[in-house]
């Protein structure tokens, strides 16, 4: 299930996980990033979901790491399936880990039919035309996808999002367009079923400029900060909300692809996003205050040089830290910015028909 930054493909993965969970299946995750100490993974270890990781790159990158992680749950779980989240600024998923699955490992595996989320609060035809993270990625995601989930679309008119199934279809016309929303799970029955069925990939690659792809990619700064204190209470809203507007405060909006902030304790967990200027706050487990040993973990992928954003984090970090009166912890992070994709494999269509 890819998509791009911010779209909800962590949300969705684990309200699918958690249907088919109820339902008796048994579900393995795999998340990956080019970074480490992953919010999306706390946040579904959080929900009681088996979940591996692919770090340091992307799937298609670090091919075999997708295998050997996979390969490992599948050995110690037995899942039905693995719902696998790519990171969000990856594309040519069909060529360099869809086709590899299919064509040299499938004695091993199946692989469903590649689903890409599209947030329909952030497609603008202007945008996705431009040669930018968020165009040329966007559109080329959602060229090669074989089903578009045009999401949160709780957040546009109807009129809207007739509008966006139009571009999504004009872009790729093949691939069917399922409207959901995470709030009020329109949509979410017929995605569960899909998941559950038995449907295999029959994509193709679908042909992208590497120079072109590696510009957009490169226009990221990749943040992961790691924050541990101990308290007798922190109000974790008040603190994700404040790391999170403080940042904000050194960007324009639509620079920030997503932030995220999650805040566990032995009481409690919380995960906040930021996303564009829309604040979101995901309850996770337990109180809203965080008590005992605490853990905060930051994520930012942000159109902005490393050292800029590494330093308005820091900034954003210890201004937050202040005011909710937490003055002794420790603080480890690292920032910089994705390197130009080198897969592993890359097939093309007469690969797959051989
Ligand atoms: N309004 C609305 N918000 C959503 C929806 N899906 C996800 N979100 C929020 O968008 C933010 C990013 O979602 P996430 O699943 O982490 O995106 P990812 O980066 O694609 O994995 C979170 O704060 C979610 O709560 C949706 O359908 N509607
Ligand atoms: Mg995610």
């Amino acid at each position: 299930m890819g998509g791009f930054l911010g779209a909800g493909k962590t949300t969705l993965i684990n309200k699918v996980a958690g249907k088919l969970t109820a339902n008796g299946r048994k579900v393995a995750i795999i998340n990956n990033d080019q970074g480490v100490d992953l919010v999306d993974t706390q946040y579904s270890r959080g929900k009681g979901f088996r979940t591996a990781e692919v770090l340091g790159g992307c799937f298609c990158c670090r091919f075999p790491d997708l295998l050997k992680n996979t390969r490992e749950i599948v050995a110690d779980e037995h899942p039905d399936m693995v719902l696998a989240e790519p990171v969000g600024s990856c594309t040519d998923l069909q060529a360099t880990v869809v086709a590899p699955l299919r064509v040299l490992y499938r004695d091993e595996f199946t692989v469903a039919p590649l689903m890409v989320l599209v947030d329909s609060s952030r497609l603008s035809s202007d945008e996705i035309e431009a040669k930018s993270i968020g165009g040329y990625l966007r559109k080329h995601q959602i060229e090669e996808a074989e089903y578009v989930v045009l999401s949160k679309v709780d957040m546009i008119s109807s009129a809207r999002l007739q509008e966006m199934i139009d571009a999504v279809k004009s872009i790729n016309p093949k691939a069917p367009v399922i409207a959901y929303s995470a709030i009020t799970e329109k949509g979410l029955d017929e995605i569960v079923e899909l998941v559950a069925s038995d449907r295999r990939s029959a994509g193709a690659p679908v042909n992208v400029d590497y120079d072109t792809y590696a510009d957009a990619e490169a226009e990221l700064g990749w943040y992961n900060g790691q924050i541990t204190f101990v308290t007798d209470r922190v109000d974790t809203y008040d603190l994700g909300n404040k790391v999170l507007r403080y940042l904000a405060e050194g960007y324009e909006p639509q620079d920030i692809a997503h932030a995220k902030v999650m805040i566990r304790s032995p009481v409690s967990a919380m995960k906040m996003s930021l996303i564009f200027s829309n604040l979101t706050t995901d309850g996770v487990t337990g109180s809203r205050y965080a008590q005992g040993d605490v853990q905060m973990l930051v994520n930012g992928r942000v159109v902005s040089s490393p050292e800029k954003l590494r330093s308005n984090v820091q900034a954003a970090v210890r201004r937050a830290m202040s005011e909710v009166g937490v003055s002794d912890y420790t603080y480890v992070d690292d920032c910089f910015s994705p390197g130009r994709p080198n897969p592993t494999h890359r097939m093309t269509e007469q690969d797959l028909s051989d």
